[in-house]
């Protein structure tokens, strides 16, 4: 694989300046550890925002410290006051953060916000496209940057784009609340590869390109004009041996090595070895929950007096946007939460709650998972949750449990947890209970089965999963390219083309000729197409059908004065140029009130849909009706219909949003083969978007030049990405 580069908000190092003299100070966050494996590894650069306002610094410091950046591979994008302000705390925090963690009644909507998160957004684009080369791969990090995929594949459709999404997708109902939906879905879509940490919102993101953009997904691709999207869920995991290390390490120290912290804690236990503690650790965010906690606390130590004098919550919390409003509010609700806690349940020589409102070292946190017996990690939405993992990691001697939110992604992975519902402070409270007198051996096979399986998924594992999936999209990418008809493949035919004495074209009409409309009425050919037809008829060398799944009127209709064949209804109808309308084969109607009735149960389930009857066939369009919905009632239909037309000469074709059942023993494919007959013809061409083009592009002879439009898997020769290059295409023979 090529080389690999990082792009997020922010680099995996912050930078402390004194005196001129500049230091850098790596991060030890997941994502930092998890990536520098990565883009160290791949040869690549890590480009993000250091940290550090470019108003404050001089051009002098800012070289010099791009100079100590780039020692570290990493490229800076450098952001002032006011950016920070409007992109970082602006739009990503109060508008997309809350959007997406389900919160609409704390979005920011002013469009400021968003003008500078598109210019931010592209200035990373920018200094990446600087960055990179054709041919290289990059992964972009998180919801600060949902625009930068799409900045970067306008200018250099060659790099392979990863996209992680480290929050939680919201439902298609909360997503489409934000005025510049599509905008975001645009962003992100200029991706190869989007990755989440749960299926949830795999489906989720799915479901909202589906309603907002109408792209077709089959299974986890999304198929663009141009490209396939690989979408798929990769939970991101810990530096497990890190802590489990750390902890044993932690252990093993001397009393007089041992921190402040360690010395206090154990000290706390010698009392009463009885005594138990309870821990909570967050980045202080309306998202995490901490105001339940404590009244589930609270409500704990009123239901179960027993306990009260013996156990204690440390609640850590770190600092975090304490410039946003709701931020604020937050930290002082917490403040009087603590205080009202421990006021009620609080003595002289017991306090219930140890708050810490700051962010501890490494080392502090390590004594703290290990030393205490419960984990109490209740998110209202989390996108993963890192310290669910962190905790059981640590817990080198294999107990303690862990209470977890069914809202934060992780619990997707832990059923060996206490499943909880954040919003139900009595199941919380009756849950610490559970867990404070869980039998050690229970609580010992819970913890193996969490150990392995987080053990197992680590974030080097998390990050050659992606990598791997990446190189995967590539594969499919390319194998997708080398069908795709270039300037050397367009020589050939043309020269082809020229050379022949005589042509026969082939042209399915919906999705090949025209693009798709709601009601199939309106999908008449336009000027353009009139244009190119005409001209392609005018050389007596060529022969000329469409052959396509409507019924005779419209296409009789519209063709009016082409010199043109018309091939309708799959194969049933031939009309040639200036003849009468002649039947390919012996097809019978007879069948058709049998099975309408069916079709129409499905019309008045599904609103939207409609029955269109042709000659030989029933037609059932779900294109108008609800996505989701239509897919849904398609799969019923098609497998009511199967039952129903067993041993009749009838087959069920399923195109674009359509289910049609029409008389067997035709199809697009021995029509095509049967208008060749006795003709002497040394140039063949079938131009067709669907599955039913398939019959022609197997059929027709070897030496046939078999184009599909679109991206999905073919018996053609070619492909062309959509109906404007299929016009181009014909527009090249007659230049
Ligand atoms: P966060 O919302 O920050 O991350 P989380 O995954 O829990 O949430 O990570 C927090 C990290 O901060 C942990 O590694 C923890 O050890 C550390 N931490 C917490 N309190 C601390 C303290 N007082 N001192 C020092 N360190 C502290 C976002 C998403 C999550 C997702 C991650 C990763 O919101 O859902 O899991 O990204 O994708």
């Amino acid at each position: 694989m090529n080389r690999i580069h990082i792009v997020s908000n922010r680099l995996p190092v912050s930078i402390n300046v004194e005196n001129d003299d500049i230091e850098l100070i790596p991060s030890v966050g997941g994502l930092a550890t998890g990536m520098r494996s990565v883009y160290k590894e791949y040869n690549g650069k890590w480009i993000g925002w250091p940290g550090l306002a470019s108003d404050d610094l001089d051009d002098q410091l800012t070289a010099k410290i791009e100079e100590k950046l780039i020692e570290e591979d990493c490229v800076s994008v450098h952001l002032s006051k006011q950016e920070i302000d409007l992109y970082y705390d602006g739009f990503s925090n109060r508008t997309i953060w809350p959007l997406f963690h389900y919160f609409a009644q704390y979005i920011d909507y002013t469009p400021e916000l968003w003008d500078a998160f598109v210019s931010v957004n592209q200035k990373f684009a920018d200094k990446a496209l600087e960055t990179i080369e054709e041919g290289d791969t990059i992964w972009i990090h998180d919801y600060q940057l949902l625009l930068v995929p799409e900045m970067i594949k306008s200018k250099k459709p060659g790099v392979t784009i990863g996209f992680f999404l480290h929050i939680p997708f919201p439902s298609y109902e909360v997503f489409r609340i934000l005025p510049w939906r599509k905008e975001l879905i645009q962003g992100m879509l200029g991706a190869d590869l989007i990755g989440f940490h749960t299926f949830d919102y795999q489906r989720h993101f799915c479901s909202s390109v589906r309603r907002l953009m109408g792209y077709e997904i089959s299974f986890n691709e999304i198929h663009i004009e141009d490209r396939i999207i690989l979408v798929d869920s990769f939970p991101m995991g810990i530096d497990y041996d890190k802590f489990r290390e750390a902890a044993t390490q932690s252990f093993q120290k001397p009393l007089q090595e041992k921190s402040k912290l360690h010395r206090e804690l154990e000290k706390y236990f010698l009392v009463s070895p009885e005594r138990k503690l309870i821990l909570s650790i967050d980045r202080m965010d309306y998202s995490k929950g901490i105001p339940n906690r404590l009244r589930a606390f609270s409500k704990f130590l009123e239901d179960y007096p027993e306990w009260i004098g013996k156990v204690t919550l440390i609640m850590l919390a770190v600092p975090s946007r304490g410039t946003v409003e709701h931020y604020i509010n937050l930290k002082r609700e917490v403040d009087e939460l603590v205080g009202t806690v421990n006021g009620k349940f609080g003595s002289i020589n017991y306090t219930p709650v140890w708050y810490f409102y700051r962010s501890l070292p490494f080392e502090n946190l390590i004594e703290l998972y290990s030393s205490c017996d419960v984990a109490l990690v209740t998110p209202v939405r989390d996108g993963m949750n890192l310290v669910a993992k962190e905790y059981v990691a640590s817990r080198t001697n294999r107990t303690g449990v862990i209470i977890l939110s069914e809202m934060a992604g992780v619990a997707k992975e832990m059923g060996e947890a206490l499943i909880i519902n954040p919003n139900n402070i009595n199941e919380i409270a009756s849950a610490i209970n559970q867990a404070l007198v869980m039998p050690l051996d229970e609580q010992r096979e819970r913890m193996i089965f969490l150990q392995d399986r987080i053990k197992r998924y680590d974030v080097f594992k998390w990050s050659s999963e992606f990598v791997k999936s990446l190189s995967k999209v590539e594969k499919i990418q390319n194998s997708f390219n080398a069908k795709k008809i270039n300037t050397k493949i367009m020589e050939k035919l043309n020269s082809e083309y020229h050379a022949a004495e005589k042509r026969a074209i082939f042209l399915d009409y919906d999705g090949t000729l025209t693009g798709f409309r709601s009601n199939p009425n309106d999908a008449k050919p336009n000027e353009e197409l009139h244009d190119i037809l005409y001209k392609l008829e005018e050389d007596p060398r060529n022969v000329i059908t469409i052959i396509s799944g409507r019924d005779r009127d419209s296409l009789e209709k519209w063709f009016e004065g082409h010199k043109i064949n018309l091939i309708v209804e799959h194969g049933v109808w031939l009309r040639k140029y200036q003849k009468e309308w002649k039947m390919l084969t012996n097809a019978s109607d007879a069948w058709k009130p049998n099975l309408r009735p069916t079709l129409e149960t499905f019309v008045d389930q599904t609103p939207g849909s409609f029955i269109e009857e042709k000659n030989y066939s029933l037609v059932w369009h779900f294109r108008k009706a609800e996505p989701e919905q239509g897919e849904l009632r398609a799969n019923g239909l098609r497998d009511e219909l199967t039952t129903m037309i067993a041993n009749h000469n009838l087959e069920i074709l399923e195109g674009n949003k359509v289910i049609e059942v029409k008389s067997g023993g035709i199809n697009k494919g021995l029509a095509a083969m049967q208008f060749l007959q006795n003709q002497k013809i040394d140039f063949i061409m079938a131009i067709g978007d669907d599955w039913t083009d398939e019959y022609m592009f197997r059929e027709l002879p070897e030496s046939a030049h078999t184009i599909k439009v679109g991206l999905k898997k073919t018996a053609a020769k070619y492909k062309v990405e959509s109906v404007a290059s299929v016009r181009k295409l014909l527009s090249e023979f007659i230049k």
